[in-house]
């Protein structure tokens, strides 16, 4: 079995969400936010589940940091929920969430944990959506404030920040598929959603530099590389194309170019999405407001596209968790090695994270009271060792975040798909360390994973 160590100083991490884990406690001050409007719609989440209780992190947080200290990770990502610093979005501040985070980071730092704090994952406050949301170029200068409030209040203890996670998801999920709060099905909305979103982060960025010039910021983009069915077939070759385009390329290319890429823009011409009204929410000035210097880019990577027909056999093997994950996204880890070549290449960066990367598979507990869990253990080898790769390569691959520390709410699923490497037990809220919990803590400890079939 090959072993492949990872670099002296390499972070190791685990990540989560605001949302996904927190819960509420009546009277928190927390304001509402467009996931608690979304999944008061019926229908809008698989289980009909919300978010109200979640992991009921607020309470078991400390719970929660032993667990995260007893694997061993020098990094914890998390992140902020607008709507409980701000309940309104902007106006008065709430104290109590507020203090909620110091002490979180506080027994975090206690622990030797560092945390890197995300300060927008897609809980926007319901007023600011009443609003036009992202739609609105106001959300982001919403956002900006926002951002320079927490940066100040925190800034003596973090050191580590994540202005946006996935703007495309917010874009494309929130406001072109509907799938995602606040749940549009309007292709043109959703160029302006991600056009707000990319400029929000530069603007935010701008007053970290101003606020917090000791600190390290960059955005976590989630990057999913697209490959054609039939290498050579022309058709499979150009959806490839325009795959990557809508999803890498659109959010890539801004951040580090100052442009959109041409040929997109063509595209969402031609095919009407953009209409009459043109590219009117794009002002001048913003790209380069958009393309802040960033001292690292954050990548979330769980799978690649293949655009074409992959036929019945592919099908059929949908159903192997080797092949596939229990959300039904292909194990791919070659997919990120390509990735990273191309990013060294096309878009070099002083400093490059993984985010998030992880697996959900239908875990099951025993009545001993234990999760096996050998495919999410193997998902993780594979990718660990494709993460050795890349740094071998001499690319400057940094650090490595788990997601999710915890099973978790898992958006559209509710809580069906469990991506942690913690079991939740939701009706009590026991945490269970999975066995991949504890084989990902010896790779941690001796910092080198060995290749796995
Ligand atoms: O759970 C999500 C997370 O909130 C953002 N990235 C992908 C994860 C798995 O779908």
């Amino acid at each position: 079995m090959q072993e492949r160590a990872l670099p002296k100083n390499f972070v190791w991490g685990a990540a989560s969400s605001s949302f996904q884990i927190e819960g509420t406690i009546p009277g928190d001050g927390r304001g509402p936010s467009i996931w608690d409007d979304f999944c008061a719609q019926p229908g809008k989440i698989l289980d009909g589940s919300d978010g109200v209780i979640a992991c009921d992190h607020l309470r078991l947080w400390p719970r929660d940091v032993e667990l995260l200290s007893e694997l061993g990770v020098k990094a914890y990502r998390f992140s902020i929920a607008w709507p409980r610093i701000f309940p309104d979005g902007r106006g008065a501040p709430n104290p109590a969430g507020l203090d909620f985070y110091k002490k979180l980071i506080d027994g975090l730092l206690d622990k030797g944990i560092t945390p890197w704090v995300t300060l927008y994952h897609w809980d926007l406050p319901s007023a600011l959506e009443k609003k036009g949301g992202w739609r609105n170029r106001d959300t982001a200068l919403a956002f900006a404030d926002y951002a320079a409030y927490f940066v100040e209040q925190l800034r003596d203890r973090v050191k580590h920040w994540i202005t946006h996670n996935e703007p495309w998801c917010v874009a494309v999920l929130g406001h072109r598929t509907g799938e995602h709060a606040p749940g549009l099905k309007d292709p043109r909305a959703a160029l302006e959603a991600a056009h707000h979103v990319l400029l929000s982060h530069g603007l935010a960025m701008k007053r970290i530099r101003e606020l917090a010039p000791d600190a390290e910021a960059g955005i976590t983009l989630n990057l999913n590389p697209a490959y054609p069915a039939h290498p050579g077939k022309r058709e499979d070759e150009e959806a490839a194309h325009v795959y990557d385009g809508d999803f890498n390329r659109w959010y890539l290319d801004p951040v580090f170019r100052a442009s959109y890429p041409k040929d997109m823009m063509q595209h969402y011409e031609k095919t009407g999405v953009i209409g009459a009204k043109g590219w009117d929410f794009i002002h001048a000035g913003d790209l380069d407001t958009i393309a802040q210097p960033n001292d690292f880019l954050g990548i979330n990577y769980y799978s690649r596209a293949v655009l074409g027909d992959r036929g019945l056999e592919e099908a059929a093997a949908r159903k192997d968790p080797k092949r596939y994950t229990g959300m039904g996204w292909e194990v791919a880890p070659e997919a990120l090695q390509d990735l990273f070549v191309r990013l060294a290449k096309e878009y070099p960066a002083k400093a490059y994270y993984i985010t998030e990367n992880g697996a959900a598979y239908d875990d099951k507990l025993t009545a001993a009271r234990q999760v096996d869990d050998p495919h999410r253990l193997r998902y993780y080898a594979l990718h660990l060792s494709q993460v050795a790769q890349i740094c071998a390569r001499g690319i400057p691959l940094k650090g490595y975040f788990a997601w999710s520390i915890l099973d978790n709410f898992e958006w559209a699923y509710g809580y069906e798909k469990r991506f942690g490497l913690v079991y939740v037990d939701y009706a009590t809220q026991e945490r269970i360390p999975k066995s991949s919990f504890h084989w990902l803590k010896e790779v941690i400890a001796a910092n080198k994973v060995f290749d796995v079939l």
